[in-house]
């Protein structure tokens, strides 16, 4: 089993688009800010610039931040001060004043996300989301996943992601996920870590209770209360006294974790089988009577069909269309072109030659769009939509939509 977890993640994926900023103390957090929109242009107002090319000396310092940010998270660099997630960005000022300051791009945080999820399955099929960075991925099946305790494995992995993403992550592979969690961070940044059985002792029971994933703040502090700070102490209690003050199930789950015990599985979400959207019209449309409305209605499915596979990130073959009849019938068509597509103008194109082949003298309540044969695709993996689109089909089928 193991837990991967990606280094500093919303910063690591600003330095990918400013380089020059490798090895400096940086950190994200507070809102985006004028001086953000400031520093893409050119100076001497000629417009926009390439970010890579950006002067060092260019961008905004933690010591001129003004205001009530907090900070998301920080570089390594920017670490060894003390600097790190939810402290003040005012107070963060203090001990690294020379810290570059960068807003937060969501946007580009969840490309990266399915980017480095997407090299994962390729090689190691059963994984489980656990948030924007990070995941746990069962190695049971995967060949060569038992060698050197999964340590070849992970290494696979790791270079994968850098290869697609440019990215590190570090890796615990562990009897369980429970162990593989906490020993993910053992060797970050960049780094792997293997917890076998047998240390549990040595490796496990002098950390604080907090490390275990389940214990948060408040139990954090119950437990202090108790006399107990790190989880060999939890260890050392009775499971029965530990029920008295936590209750059933969580005492006997503390006393269990304490002990490195976990047999919960990783489940993975299903992949969804297809991606559709559907609408029942306000009132009942015709095919020639009401064609400008429902050819704008069509090509709004597509676009949104399209925006949902690449939020989540696929592409798939098989294009279809379904109706219903102002009585209540039914229809449904597809077709599977040669190469999967995410891109609305092709779902749009491909529709509407299915939309040839139903009859259409009655009206219509509801038009669907759905796109089945899905595969998973890294956005870098796309070629750029416009170059392959045959542009938008206005107009082309039936001479309706
Ligand atoms: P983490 O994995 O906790 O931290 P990290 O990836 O920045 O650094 P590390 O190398 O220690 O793993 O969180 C992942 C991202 O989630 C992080 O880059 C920013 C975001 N985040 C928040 O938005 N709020 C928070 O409180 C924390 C801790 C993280
Ligand atoms: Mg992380
Ligand atoms: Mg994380």
């Amino acid at each position: 089993m193991a837990h991967l977890d990606m280094d500093a993640f919303y910063a690591s994926v600003e330095l990918l688009r400013y380089p020059q900023l490798k090895g400096l103390p940086v950190v994200i957090g507070g809102g985006r800010r004028k001086v953000d929109d400031a520093l893409l242009q050119h100076p001497d107002g000629s417009g926009p610039r390439e970010p890579c090319f950006i002067p060092v000396s260019e961008f905004p310092l933690l010591k001129d931040y003004v205001g009530r940010g907090v900070i998301t998270t920080a570089t390594y660099p920017a670490r060894q001060f003390g600097v790190g997630s939810a402290m003040g960005m005012m107070k963060a000022a203090k001990l690294c004043p020379q810290a570059i300051v960068l807003p937060v791009d969501f946007e580009e945080v969840r490309k990266y996300s399915r980017m480095f999820k997407n090299a994962i399955t390729e090689i190691a099929p059963v994984m489980q989301d656990r948030g924007v960075d990070e995941v746990y991925i069962d190695f049971t099946d995967v060949p060569g996943g038992q060698r050197e305790g999964g340590r070849v494995l992970a290494r696979l992995i790791q270079k994968s992601i850098f290869e697609k993403t440019g990215l590190t992550c570090s890796i615990g592979v562990a009897p369980n996920r429970l162990l593989a969690k906490m020993a993910s961070e053992f060797n970050k940044p960049n780094g792997i870590s293997i917890v076998y059985e047998e240390d549990l002792q040595s490796t496990i029971w002098p950390l604080h209770v907090r490390k275990i994933n389940g214990i948060g703040p408040k139990a954090g502090e119950k437990l202090a209360r108790l006399g107990i700070e790190t989880i060999g102490q939890l260890a050392a209690q009775d499971e029965r006294w530990l029920i008295s003050h936590f209750g059933k199930s969580t005492g006997a789950w503390m006393h269990r974790a304490a002990w490195g015990r976990d047999d919960s599985p990783v489940v993975t979400e299903s992949e969804p089988v297809s991606i559709s959207r559907e609408t029942t019209f306000e009132r009942d449309l015709h095919a020639v009577h009401d064609r400008a409305e429902l050819g704008r209605i069509f090509t709004a499915l597509c676009e949104q069909v399209a925006q949902d596979l690449q939020r989540k990130g696929y592409a798939g073959r098989t294009i279809g269309i379904k109706l219903r009849y102002a009585d209540f019938r039914g229809a449904t068509r597809d077709q599977t072109i040669g190469q999967a597509t995410q891109d609305a103008s092709m779902l749009r194109r491909v529709a509407g030659q299915c939309l040839k082949r139903v009859p259409l003298q009655q009206r219509l309540r509801l038009l669907g769009v759905r796109v089945a044969s899905l595969v998973p695709v890294a956005e870098a993996a796309l070629h750029p939509a416009a170059a392959h689109s045959p542009g938008p089909a206005q107009g082309e089928t039936l001479g309706l939509f």
